[in-house]
């Protein structure tokens, strides 16, 4: 530790360039010239468009980076409780451009860039986008820090520094094909590594027992390997406040003193072997987004993610001086899914096993520390890793989760005298066959508070999947429906919008996005509503203009934009959306004088790489895509598009372009979806199923506004109760037989028939997610669309009440009902002093 003279002493040895703080056209303009010369060694006659991007990217940094710091002296020196969003991942979407709006400095670095007689659209277009997540979890992680960050709330966000993120997606012959993200290949501005900071995590090995001084029992761990965690910093800025939290991603290496041991005996191969092993460990991202079930490397990330940070955590509350007993009064740790659930347990190990405290006393803080975020309720997804496995990896923590588990049950028993199905059901071992830990169950058992993403998705948790943790512990129950940041999906992606409603309402909706409804009076105004189209109208062209561009297809911007983007899964039912553009082009191609409204299909998602059916999905709506677009019969009244590689940079293309939202899961299995409050919020009305958040927010925009179909979940329930025959639908209704016979035909795949039979088997002998049964009335609402788009001006003024209702669904909401309801935290302002004043 450093006297206060000699820090003193540092501060007066150097100081800061205005030209590092400098808000100015003129400034930003002479420190970018500087970066490019200083960091990035080029001058304008060889410098490439990305390293102005490099130069721009340091600029902004750099004005970050003061309020960074400012951020973590405050948290240092106050006595302030800070929440820590444990998430294997995280898709924050490219930096540049938030930092320029949150920071309200678009218009000057604009103004910078074009003097040097550059484009700044271009500059951004360089960045490639940290992909370190699957979907919409971890999309919702960056919603979250940017909320936390805007609301001033002390935040830290620990994940996985992935050197390989999602995959790039490719269309070749129609089928998706899978490229590596090589992401850090020119190297990352935004993140700061801190290898002084490093920590190690154990792995393998076995434990012993040991009698500590006071006489008490104690265990250590004799591990087989250990692993060294990097940190690696990325600073999260909050829209126009000075806040800028810290969203800290750990990277895998080998320690050294592990090499040199190797070297003592002169296994040097054997040295870098394990170097290699230890760096595997953070190399690539798991393309699923649903669990990996026993993959081991799967398990060695998320300890090794969860323990680097936990450790983290201590040393932080050591550090500013506090006894390890009020952890919990200063950290509450939110668990994005399962995935990190392991810290109950290494907690409980850093707590009993390295700061000596007794057991009661560190179940007393862990239980008050955590909170579990459950995101599914599909019941294959519940993470368990195989009983051998864990053990083998992480023997200490087995041996805490039997005696946690001991402890639950003998609570339990007292209360359920005589149910051992009921303590069965409960325990964190699953039994039979070959035994399983229960990751759900642990974040249940260790956590004060367990939430569900939107008000169905919840009460189904209550009633399902756990339900006996319900009934034991109801006051542990919430419902937090999720929301998504303004700044980045609607500010930043759609400008045309955000001047309209701004200059109509002021700009106060940037933050609180309930003020929205001052636009529901407008929805009356012909003349707002003229301006409105101009605008939808203008951002149509823009994806138009885009898909011309990069894939020669021609689109109608006056027909029906009609997007589903999000992952391909079964349970999301692209292939219903598909039924519905083959029953359209049957019906041309019976009647082709029918009138029917020109539609342009949009798809965007990416196929879990091993997920064969999902593939399939894609190789169908792009061959139905081939034919439809191609047949003269049709007069280009229906076009299907699959947009390749849908991430965050791309998806900013899409949501502002559409006029209808397909959120159209079977009713039960979708936890909440973000993606149809994105949508919503940039004026596409939806059609959906009773299903996740599409329920509040069809109450929110009242049901007249919002095209409905399908079964319920519970109809769903008692239709397979029932005995559920999809055959049946497909015998009785003419439409959606032609359907699927035109694809089992080879119609769609150049007569071959076998290509497609997998998909048409599955709906014909099983449909698990119960396409047939919604079919007609999917038909039925999409007839009713294309009349209601016949409409402009009605059709505008629902768009504008959408906007208008869909406040609610804002992440900043969201984020003050966790901070009310389960973390019990307070906003703590920054203020940024001068560099002399920090002296001080
Ligand atoms: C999604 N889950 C839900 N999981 O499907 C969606 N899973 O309804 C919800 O809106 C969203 O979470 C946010 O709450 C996911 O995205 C994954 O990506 C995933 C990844 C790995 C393992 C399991």
């Amino acid at each position: 530790e450093l006297s206060p003279e000699h820090i003193t002493e540092i501060y007066d040895s150097f100081h800061i360039e205005d030209d590092r703080t400098g808000l100015s056209s003129e400034t930003l303009q002479r420190a970018i010239a500087d970066n490019l010369y200083y960091i990035q060694g080029k001058f304008p006659e060889i410098a490439t468009l990305y390293d102005y991007y490099m130069a721009v990217a340091y600029t902004v940094r750099d004005r970050l980076l003061h309020r960074w710091i400012n951020t973590v002296k405050t948290y240092r020196e106050q006595d302030v409780k800070v929440v820590c969003y444990l998430s294997a991942e995280y898709l924050p979407g490219p930096h540049l451009e938030n930092n320029l709006v949150n920071l309200g400095i678009y218009d000057q670095v604009q103004q910078a860039v074009e003097s040097s007689g550059l484009d700044l659209r271009s500059i951004l277009a360089q960045e490639e986008e940290p992909g370190l997540g699957n979907g919409g979890l971890g999309r919702l992680a960056a919603c979250y820090m940017d909320s936390l960050a805007t609301l001033e709330i002390p935040a830290i966000g620990y994940g996985i520094r992935y050197e390989y993120g999602i995959f790039d997606q490719e269309i070749r012959e129609g089928w998706q094909v899978e490229i590596t993200d090589k992401w850090l290949r020119l190297g990352n501005p935004w993140e700061i590594p801190r290898p002084e900071n490093a920590v190690e995590v154990k792995f393998g090995g076995y434990t012993e027992p040991y009698t500590d001084d006071q006489g008490d029992y104690r265990v250590r761990w004799i591990p087989h390997q250990v692993v060294n965690g990097i940190p690696y910093d990325t600073p999260i800025s909050g829209y126009r406040v000075n806040t800028t939290s810290t969203m800290r991603l750990w990277k895998a290496e080998a320690p050294e003193s592990f090499d040199f041991q190797a070297f003592n005996v002169g296994d040097y191969y054997g040295a870098v072997d394990a170097k290699i092993i230890s760096e595997n460990l953070t190399k690539v991202l798991y393309p699923n987004d649903e669990p990996i079930q026993g993959k081991q490397l799967r398990l060695e990330q998320q300890y090794f993610f969860v323990s680097c940070s936990l450790q983290n955590l201590l040393k932080i509350h050591l550090l500013r001086g506090d006894p390890i007993e009020t952890f919990h009064e200063k950290f509450v740790i939110q668990l994005n899914d399962t995935h990190p659930a392991i810290g109950v347990a290494e907690l409980m190990r850093l707590l009993v096993d390295e700061y000596l405290l007794h057991w009661q006393k560190a179940w007393d803080i862990t239980q008050q520390a955590f909170a579990y975020t459950n995101h599914t309720l599909l019941p294959e997804a519940l993470e368990t890793w195989p009983l051998n496995l864990f053990g083998s990896l992480l023997p200490r923590h087995l041996e805490i989760i039997y005696e946690i588990n001991q402890r639950f049950l003998d609570q339990v028993r007292l209360k359920y005298l005589g149910n051992p199905d009921k303590l069965a059901r409960l325990s964190l071992i699953e039994e039979g066959g070959s035994k399983r830990i229960r990751m759900a169950h642990l974040a249940c058992v260790g956590s004060h508070a367990i939430n569900g993403v939107a008000a169905l998705h919840t009460e189904l948790l209550k009633e399902g999947v756990l339900k006996d943790f319900y009934d034991l512990w109801p006051h542990k129950f919430t419902n937090i429906t999720n929301g998504v940041t303004p700044r980045r999906w609607m500010v930043l992606i759609n400008p045309r919008l955000t001047q309209l409603i701004t200059r109509e309402i002021g700009e106060t909706w940037i933050t609180q996005l309930e003020d929205f409804k001052r636009l529901e009076s407008l929805a009356e105004d012909p003349a707002f509503r003229q301006e409105w189209r101009r605008v939808k109208r203008a951002v149509k062209q823009d994806l138009a203009d885009y898909i011309q561009a990069h894939q020669g297809l021609t689109l109608n911007p006056d027909s029906i934009f009609d997007i589903q983007a999000k992952r391909i899964h079964e349970y999301k039912r692209q292939h219903l959306n598909v039924l519905h553009i083959i029953t359209l082009y049957n019906r041309i191609k019976h009647n082709p004088r029918l009138a029917v409204p020109p539609r342009t299909f949009i798809f965007g998602g990416k196929a879990a790489p091993g997920y064969q059916m999902a593939k399939l999905i894609i190789k169908l709506i792009t061959s139905v895509g081939e034919v439809v677009n191609h047949d003269p019969d049709i007069c280009d009244l229906i076009k299907v598009v699959f947009l390749p590689d849908f991430n965050v940079t791309n998806s900013q293309r899409i949501y502002p372009a559409a006029d209808l939202s397909e959120q159209i899961s079977t009713a039960g299995k979708e936890a909440s979806g973000t993606g149809n409050m994105k949508f919503s919020m940039n004026g596409a009305l939806t059609i959906g199923t009773l299903d996740g958040a599409n329920i509040e927010i069809r109450e929110a925009v009242e049901a007249d506004n919002f095209f409905l179909f399908g079964h319920t979940s519970e109809d769903i329930v008692d239709l397979k109760a029932q005995g559920y025959v999809p055959k049946t639908f497909y015998n009785t209704n003419p439409a959606l037989k032609e359907a699927i016979d035109l694809i089992a035909s080879g119609y769609f795949s150049h007569g071959n028939r076998a290509l497609f039979q997998p998909l048409v088997d599955q709906l014909l002998q099983a449909d698990p997610y119960c396409l047939l049964a919604d079919y007609q009335s999917y038909i039925d609402c999409q007839d009713q669309v294309g009349q209601a788009f016949q409409d402009q001006d009605t059709w505008t003024k629902t768009a504008i009440l959408n906007v208008a209702r869909i406040g609610r669904f804002s992440s900043d909401r969201a984020i003050r009902e966790y901070c009310r309801e389960i973390w019990w935290v307070n906003p703590v302002s920054i203020h940024l002093e001068e560099y002399q004043q920090a002296k001080a």
